[in-house]
């Protein structure tokens, strides 16, 4: 397998894109390498500029829940684009889509949509500023809700596999409203809330963190959240943008049984196109401009065509048997992995949860921040590349997830399980066991 092409890429890029990427996670740096230029993708696979093929596990970071190019999504895509690409003008689709996202998602009683995952937690979290009237933000260290000013603190994600703690550009005075705690720490959480409980707008939380690679929350986790929320007067809110969809119809809160004020969307619902979604108590959206005085907007907000390639995935998502099939794909590759991971003796801690995973390089358990950078992100690294060689297309990143979609099937998963055997063995021939 060669990458000439995409070397020569990569070097043009990087005379006219910072870091050659528009988004830090593209780059394999942390995994010792150069990005591949893809060239298409379909169903699970990927190819590359240089023809290489690839099984694909990140699919997009989340919203190729169908696989690439699934043949509903374009020709929704497509119907929707010959009547054109944007109004700026409201449109049934919209409609369909916020009717859809209510029925699908238990807490969710009103819905607007925007253009991005970040751009959906920012302006959640200016809701709850303007609803409560206060300003402090609890967030929990490695969790990651994209790039806002305000939630840049500790965050998982790019930020984590860079090492970068925040970011210069974001002024002291903006961050100092931000508490960042331990996930998966109630007593952290309580005592915080007794000093500042009655300052607290919201606390976000990734249900299920999948940024610092997936950590799974702790049974009392969630509903300790809630509680506290309740006590302090402060409004809770789920970054579902992974999780959405994901995690089943309803997402992790449908799953988890809890419900909270607001939920950030993103991914899943655009099917492959740019798109977020905030949410929530219809209390508290009516306060959401023009209904209300917070103020929101976008140009590109509720695009047809990224809701015609959402419909058509939220239509494939709520036949029968969809989660099941994925679960069941997962649990499969699973197992292959582990088993893979054993004979070769490196120690390999799986945190799965249905179609999203993160397999760390440590002895484990993984259950928040400082956990998950024990894992062995060189060795890591050298799973990457034996991987990529030969044919499997992983996160370039110790820190983020692999996504099973309904497009692979067992030929694919056993091709996967087949390649970790000797990618593990390569990396106890580097590290050890
Ligand atoms: N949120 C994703 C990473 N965990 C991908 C988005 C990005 O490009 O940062």
């Amino acid at each position: 397998m060669g990458w000439n092409r995409s070397e020569e890429f990569y070097e043009e890029a990087q005379k006219w894109i910072p870091g050659g990427v528009n988004s830090p996670v593209r780059s394999a740096r942390a995994v010792g390498t150069h990005p591949i230029f893809v060239r298409k993708g379909r169903g699970c696979r990927l190819w590359d500029e240089d023809g290489n093929e690839y099984i694909d596990y990140v699919g997009s970071w989340g919203p190729l829940i169908l696989g690439h190019a699934h043949p509903l999504v374009v020709e929704a895509v497509r119907k929707a684009v010959e009547n054109g690409t944007s109004y700026g003008i409201p449109t049934r689709l919209e409609i369909e889509m916020a009717r859809k996202i209510v029925e699908m998602v238990p807490s969710m009683e009103m819905v607007r949509m925007v253009n991005s995952g970040t751009e959906a937690t920012m302006s959640a979290v200016r809701l709850a500023r303007g609803f409560t009237g206060r300003k402090k933000i609890i967030k929990f260290n490695g969790c990651y809700h994209g790039h806002g000013d305000s939630l840049l603190v500790q965050s998982g994600s790019g930020v984590m596999t860079l090492g970068i703690p925040g970011s210069p550009g974001i002024p002291e005075e903006i961050v100092q409203h931000t508490l960042s705690l331990p996930y998966n720490r109630l007593e952290d959480l309580h005592q915080a809330m007794a000093r500042i409980g009655n300052q607290v707008a919201a606390v976000i939380v990734e249900p299920v963190a999948a940024n610092m690679g997936v950590v799974l929350p702790h049974a009392d986790f969630l509903p300790g959240l809630r509680k506290v929320c309740d006590e302090h007067g402060a409004l809770l809110i789920f970054d579902e943008v992974i999780t959405g969809f994901r995690l089943g119809p309803g997402g992790a809160q449908e799953r988890y049984g809890i419900m909270p004020d607001l939920t950030c969307l993103g991914k899943i619902i655009g099917g492959g196109l740019p798109v977020g979604a905030y949410g929530g108590r219809r209390e508290i959206m009516q306060k959401m401009a023009p209904a209300g005085d917070v103020y929101q907007a976008g140009t590109l907000s509720g695009n047809p065509l990224a809701m015609s390639a959402g419909l058509a995935t939220l239509e494939v998502l709520s036949r029968p048997g969809v989660y099941e099939e994925l679960a069941e794909k997962t649990a499969y590759l699973t197992s292959g992995l582990e088993a893979a991971a054993n004979d070769s003796g490196v120690p390999v801690t799986m945190n799965v949860l249905e179609s999203l995973g993160s397999g760390f390089f440590t002895q484990g358990p993984v259950v928040d921040l400082e956990t998950a950078l024990q894992a062995n992100t060189r060795a890591y690294g050298v799973f990457f590349r034996e991987m990529l060689k030969r044919g499997i297309y992983l996160a370039p990143s110790q820190f983020e997830a692999f996504f099973v979609s309904l497009a692979h099937e067992k030929k694919d998963l056993d091709c996967t399980i087949e390649a970790a055997g000797p990618a593990f063995m390569r990396v106890r021939e580097v590290f050890g066991a």
